[in-house]
């Protein structure tokens, strides 16, 4: 149950911003700080409580900012560090919080450790890194980018040796057995926590260290780094979240959240591809499956769900055989795969059929976790699968339907990437500022349900139990569910097919359902719940004694 004192993060709702995306003040073509803080009125309208920036480092930006070639400043493409400290100081004022990347398992190969680390064997940064004479080490580690990527290890001319990295071969991974490492990545984080953020999303946690014979991920030296980092952060700077990017199985991630001392947050991986599969087969069973291994979590932690983010949709926690098939489903062409996921956004991928968009939020809302939405995705923002890597659901924000969707006042041909313009998605199409004009729009549905789920608690950390509805079928469409705390008992039920739905569902007596928002008819009677559920459709209620 959430109480007064509970912390922020238990019942937040954030949202997953690119500052280059966003808004460009400068007009330059790419967004920057300075934009973004011109646009925190627009989030703070919407209910949003945090905000989560992908990186904004110095960077050549061949990862899009994962490849950091200095952790003490700011790309110049997004501005300054007083730039950063007015978009805290008007964050915090309108009572959001910021969270915002810590790579802590890579760099740039352009950072000055490595190049230094490069110039001989006694060079002081050498052992920043992971070496090797051969490619034959840690040969169980899998690889992560196939698509660009064959090995863990590339060669160094200049070094003479190969060095180690699960993400591209431009960012090469830091080397945790070695204390000056550790302590480089603490003091890093104090710097960014002393400027005043809440927390990190600490980006792909599961790699740092190697060990021969394992496949190098979660290993426990790697809990214990992670435990350490914790420890300085609620000794020096109390009340800051860690939030865990562990793309692993339900099992496995719970060992970030540790005893309650390790991460205050975790990403729930497997749940979202399985969000897309119910919708798709019109079946609860994928949603049962991945909540029946959701495994408990410690008091004052708490999931982060999401239906998409800057990445792929990854497929890495599925079966083969449902990988094939999401890919048959919703990446019919080839350029919408990458790696093992599909680079589309939300609209698309649910044929911009406004009933599965508006369906899919009601899960994520009514789901356990704290919820995540990707910029662009509350007003259901296309992508550009001929764009290259994952640049095709980085887009710009598409505000109006004025000179380059408002985002930015550059030519068109200056734009760090071109303005979607697939039809039913073009600016003109979709965009922030008719959506804010029709009260019939997704955005609006978006608000209005944020603002409800904030002021329903159990929905954040209440029991979930699934509940029968009648008469059963098999394969089960509904999606029905209770959310309960000892102060409030929800009911949530959602047809995941495109046939309208009738049943009927026992109540309990001297109760009254009362609704709280959906787009279906219900009836109360005779110990009964009479439900006729639209295609995709979705009824909430608060269950109330009478
Ligand atoms: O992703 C790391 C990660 O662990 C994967 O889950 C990744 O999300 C998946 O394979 C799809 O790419 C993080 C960032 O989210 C990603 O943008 C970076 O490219 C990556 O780290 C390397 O820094």
């Amino acid at each position: 149950m959430i109480k007064d004192e509970s912390p922020w993060y238990l019942n937040a709702v954030f949202y997953e911003l690119n500052v280059r995306a966003f808004f460009d003040a400068n007009g330059d073509g790419h967004g920057d700080l300075a934009g973004l803080t011109t646009k925190l009125d627009y989030l703070q309208n919407l209910g949003v409580d945090a905000i989560w920036l992908l990186p904004i480092y110095p960077s050549p930006l061949l990862d899009d900012g994962y490849d950091i070639a200095d952790y003490y400043g700011i790309h110049p493409d997004y501005g300054s560090l007083e730039d950063f400290k007015a978009f805290i100081k008007e964050a915090h004022r309108r009572k959001m919080k910021v969270i915002t990347d810590l790579v802590l398992n890579h760099t740039s190969d352009q950072h000055h450790w490595f190049q230094e680390a490069r110039q001989g064997p006694d060079n002081p940064y050498r052992d920043y890194y992971v070496w090797s004479d051969d490619d034959q080490k840690y040969a169980s580690a899998r690889i992560i980018f196939l698509d660009t990527e064959d090995s863990n290890w590339s060669w160094d001319e200049r070094a003479g040796r190969y060095y180690w990295h699960r993400f591209y071969a431009s960012q090469p991974d830091l080397n945790y057995d070695n204390p000056d490492v550790r302590r480089e990545m603490l003091e890093i984080a104090r710097f960014w926590l002393e400027l005043g953020i809440d927390g990190f999303r600490a980006d792909a946690v599961p790699y740092l260290f190697e060990r021969e014979g394992t496949n190098c991920e979660n290993l426990p030296e790697t809990h214990a780094y992670l435990k350490a980092l914790r420890s300085f952060m609620d000794q020096n700077f109390p009340g800051r979240i860690l939030l865990c990017e562990a793309n692993q199985w339900p099992a496995d991630v719970r060992e970030y959240f540790g005893e309650g001392d390790e991460f205050h947050m975790g990403f729930h991986f497997p749940l979202m591809p399985r969000i897309y599969m119910a919708l798709r087969r019109s079946d609860v069973a994928p949603l049962e499956w991945v909540m029946e291994k959701t495994p408990s979590i410690p008091e004052n932690t708490q999931w982060c769900i999401f239906l998409r983010n800057h990445d792929e949709l990854t497929l890495e926690m599925v079966t083969e055989a449902d990988r094939q098939w999401m890919w048959e489903q919703f990446a019919p062409q080839p350029r919408m795969r990458l790696n093992l996921g599909i680079r589309r956004r939300l609209a698309p991928l649910l044929d911009n059929d406004r009933r599965q968009i508006e369906l899919a939020y009601s899960l994520l809302f009514t789901l356990p976790g704290s919820p995540i939405i990707y910029y662009g995705d509350e007003i259901g923002m296309g992508d550009d699968i001929n764009l290259p890597d994952r640049n095709g659901v980085r887009t710009p924000m598409q505000w109006d339907d004025s000179h380059a969707a408002g985002f930015s006042g550059a030519p068109l041909d200056a734009l760090y990437a071109p303005l979607v313009s697939s039809p039913g998605f073009t600016p003109q199409e979709i965009n922030v500022a008719d959506q804010l004009a029709d009260p019939g729009s997704l955005l609006a549905t978006v608000k209005a349900m944020i603002k409800l789920r904030k002021s329903l608690p159990a929905l954040a950390t209440g029991e979930f139990s699934w509940t029968v509805t009648e008469p059963e079928i098999s394969p089960n469409p509904i999606a029905a569910y209770y959310r309960e705390d000892d102060q409030q008992k929800i009911l949530i039920l959602q047809n995941l097919s495109p046939d309208r739905r009738s049943f009927n569902l026992k109540t309990t007596t001297n109760t009254t359902y009362g609704l709280l928002t959906g787009n279906s008819k219900f009836n109360q009677s005779n110990g009964e719940l009479t439900v006729e559920l639209e295609p995709y459709g979705y009824l909430w209620f608060e269950l109330k004694p009478s």
